[in-house]
């Protein structure tokens, strides 16, 4: 039993009498905190049954993303991080105006479920106090209204064992310049622990015009009450200040293509237009912008939790968890999105928004564990309320395509002195215009000046979660049962400016089901199986009547095996087959051409199966493997056109490698190095809807590669590192709209304090 800290310790002590009595392993882990886990294999999880729970004995597929492997691959962010994760794909774009984190595709389906320990809901990641990430694949009713492909889980940093801590610097290409600190105080006899992060970090960026800078503060906390009880906290402030190179930088272009075959550009194929068929870009340079000096993206973004646990017996856990985010986002672009076939024209749109979102939850779980006859029962008890509030702080545009638009254009070119580019050819691009050197209208003038196109004010969603799971140990554990059940009520509404009611208030509520089932054959290979309804609510309203559409409803099922520690510990994994159908989905894709909204209601199905292995083939040399296949399709719609689409994100074929060698003798001890490669074999939907099916990324392969060196310097600790990402260079669609970034060269040092 590995324990890292006062408070596992003091929860271990308190529970021993109940490990003792039971004899049972898997009562005996630090139930409310995964182990720190050394190299990339973990063995236990969070996630799933809120419990730390060997992940052989939980009844579906979970990924786990140690903090080591997070270290040595120095992915910043959280995008990236899950690079190497199976059947998961990035959806939407970042330095954009959204306020939320960025949404996944799991296993086919978009993911809207992003977790900081447990915790569902929120517009922002503290994205520098990831300690590390599971992914739970496929639908549970443990966490509120639940997405069938799964969800993302972070758990956060927690104050270490010991007082200390590290400071790291880092420099690399494209301006990057990084200082960090992660210090850990105890104080009160060991009572208190605090572990405060600091991130600095500017880079230029790489496209002909970029640049951002962040800086972060956040501290966790934990205070042991008294022998039974203890207090955590979070709180962590991000401000972030970009140029908004994603929006719109790369674009869109529409090539005349005979989809039919009969020698004409005259039909329309799958609501595709042959005239005007849509695909990614191909003939601006790869750092080419449509921004300018006067276009930004600030981001203002909070979190704090606070916690509560009570041993109230040996067999009697309460929790409460109070959680609070708060992103306040404010853009200003100049895009020209999507450059015509019949005369290479791009229209531009001068545009600022402001958006505020605030997220409040409480949760209360209570954990009981009691048997009955022969059987063993973890049973989790939980209420969760969360209120969710989105403040529309405006959307103002100005278009060159409209005549009174245009005008208010004229207009302002005369007041502001600035020449404002109204169109954008195919052919300038190609001269090599260098367009970020344009002005652009500022915010002031485009809110005093612009056309608003939005007309919300407000909307909220208010969700009520009960829960049960019932983790259910027979046949002196060689199998455990998992029965959840989960009913949620979700109500929306949303008030239009001047603070009427806009469409129709939503309430709706569903009970969702549970089944599922490990079995361990013996003590290294289990067999799982897992099914699950799930219930969603449509948050897209009709344009026409402003109402909300009805919720999607799913169902799926996984089968599969799960190893641990195969040939004397050197192998681990697990292998899943799924089978994901849902109904009611609303696909809805904002037009940049027709600035109107694209959109479909469909039922779709995804299908496919799943690999993860973590292997250590000789001492010292940790590797990662991961294989998914997906086929994920829309199979029945109103219009019948629709079926065969597939769904946005699903990548047919991905294939994953990491791995890193330690070297532990001679002159280079300490020394590790290794990398990883990524292929994914398209195509990648990037929309919804069918007018952009051809808006794909065929595929990709990416290449990363690492080295650190610990050595002594003046007696202390520093470790010197070295990252190249994206080695290979390679050039791709990440997510709708928002492309890879070119290879970087990362330098790092860092001493212990
Ligand atoms: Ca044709």
């Amino acid at each position: 039993m590995k324990k890292s800290g006062k408070l596992r310790a003091l929860l271990a002590l308190a529970l021993a009498p109940l490990a003792t009595a039971q004899d049972d392993e898997a009562f005996t882990l630090s139930p409310f905190t995964v182990e720190a886990t050394q190299g990339y294999t973990a063995t236990s999880t969070i996630s799933g049954t809120g419990l730390n729970t060997p992940l052989a004995n939980v009844p579906m597929s979970i990924n786990v993303i140690t903090s080591d492997f997070l270290d040595d691959s120095n992915i910043g962010d959280f995008e990236r991080a899950l690079d190497y994760n199976s059947s998961i794909t990035q959806t939407t774009r970042q330095g954009g105006n959204n306020a939320r984190p960025s949404t996944f595709s799991i296993r086919g389906f978009r993911n809207r479920n992003n977790l900081i320990d447990g915790v569902s809901a929120g517009t922002f990641f503290p994205s520098q106090m990831i300690d590390r990430i599971e992914v739970v694949k496929g639908p549970n009713t443990l966490y509120g209204q639940s997405d069938p492909g799964g969800l993302i889980n972070v758990i956060t940093k927690t104050p270490q064992a010991q007082e200390g801590g590290r400071v790291t610097f880092k420099a690399g290409e494209h301006g990057w310049i990084q200082g960090q600190a992660d210090v850990t105080v105890r104080a009160m006899d060991d009572k208190l622990g605090l572990r405060i992060l600091t991130d600095y970090k500017e880079l230029d960026g790489w496209y002909a015009l970029d640049g951002s800078t962040s800086k972060f503060l956040g501290m966790s906390g934990d205070y042991d009450l008294t022998e039974n009880s203890d207090f955590t906290f979070l709180v962590s402030g991000n401000e972030i200040q970009q140029i908004p190179t994603q929006r719109s930088t790369f674009g869109f272009e529409e090539r005349m293509t005979d989809l039919n075959g009969d020698g004409d550009f005259d039909d329309t194929v799958r609501q595709i237009k042959e005239a005007r068929a849509r695909y990614n870009n191909s003939f601006v340079p790869k750092n080419f912008t449509t921004m300018t000096q006067d276009n930004f993206h600030n981001l203002e973004q909070d979190y704090l939790s606070l916690g509560y646990r009570l041993n109230a017996n040996e067999n009697n856990t309460l929790q409460y968890k109070y959680n609070f985010y708060e992103t306040d986002s404010e853009v200003n672009f100049r895009a020209f999105n999507t450059f015509r076939a019949s005369d290479g024209r791009s229209d531009a749109n001068y545009s600022t928004q402001r958006s505020r979102a605030r997220d409040e939850v409480h949760t209360l779980n209570d954990i009981i564990r009691f048997n009955t006859g022969e059987a063993k029962h973890q049973l989790l008890l939980g209420y969760r309320k969360s209120e969710s509030t989105s403040y529309s702080g405006g959307t103002w545009r100005l278009r060159a395509t409209r005549a009174n638009e245009a005008a208010i254009l004229d207009d302002l070119e005369a007041q502001t002195g600035k020449t404002l580019r109204r169109f954008l050819f195919k052919d300038e691009v190609l001269a090599g215009a260098r367009v970020w050197e344009d002005r652009s209208l500022s915010q002031a003038v485009l809110r005093a000046n612009g056309i608003r196109t939005n007309n919300i004010d407000r909307s909220f969603q208010d969700v009520d979660t009960i829960y049960a799971t019932d983790n259910i140990y027979l046949m002196e554990d060689r199998l455990n049962i998992l029965l959840g059940v989960r009913n949620v009520d979700i109500q929306q509404h949303t008030i239009a400016l001047g603070g009427a009611p806009r469409g129709s208030t939503v309430d709706v509520s569903d009970t969702s089901f549970q089944f599922g089932a490990v079995y361990r054959i013996n003590p290294t290979v289990s067999a799982f199986v897992n099914i699950a309804d799930a219930f969603e609510p449509n948050t897209a309203t009709n344009p026409d009547t402003g109402d909300f559409f009805t919720p999607q409803m799913s169902d799926a099922i996984e089968v599969g095996v799960k190893f641990v520690d195969l040939y004397d510990g050197r192998l681990s994994g697990s292998v899943a087959l799924f089978n994901i159908q849902k109904a009611n989905v609303v696909r809805n894709d904002f037009n940049p051409v027709t600035f109107t909204t694209d959109q479909a209601i469909t039922s779709d199905e995804s299908e496919g199966i799943e690999l993860e292995l973590f292997a250590n083939p000789i001492d010292n040399w940790d590797m990662t493997f991961a294989y998914s296949l997906i086929d994920g399709r829309v199979v029945g719609a109103i219009s019948p056109e629709l079926e065969g689409l597939r769904l946005e994100g699903a990548t047919p074929h991905r294939l994953t490698f990491f791995n890193s060698y330690t070297i532990s003798e001679g002159s280079m001890e300490g020394l590790r190095f290794g990398g990883g490669i990524v292929w994914a074999k398209g195509p990648i939907q990037q929309f919804g809807t069918p007018k952009n099916a051809l808006v794909a990324e065929d595929g990709y392969t990416t290449v990363d590669l690492f080295a650190r060196y610990p050595t002594e310097i003046g007696g202390r600790q520093v470790t010197f590192g070295v990252n190249i990402d994206n080695a290979n260079n390679a050039f791709f669609a990440r997510s709708r709209g928002a492309f890879s970034s070119p290879r970087t060269v990362l330098f790092s040092v860092s001493t212990d304090l």
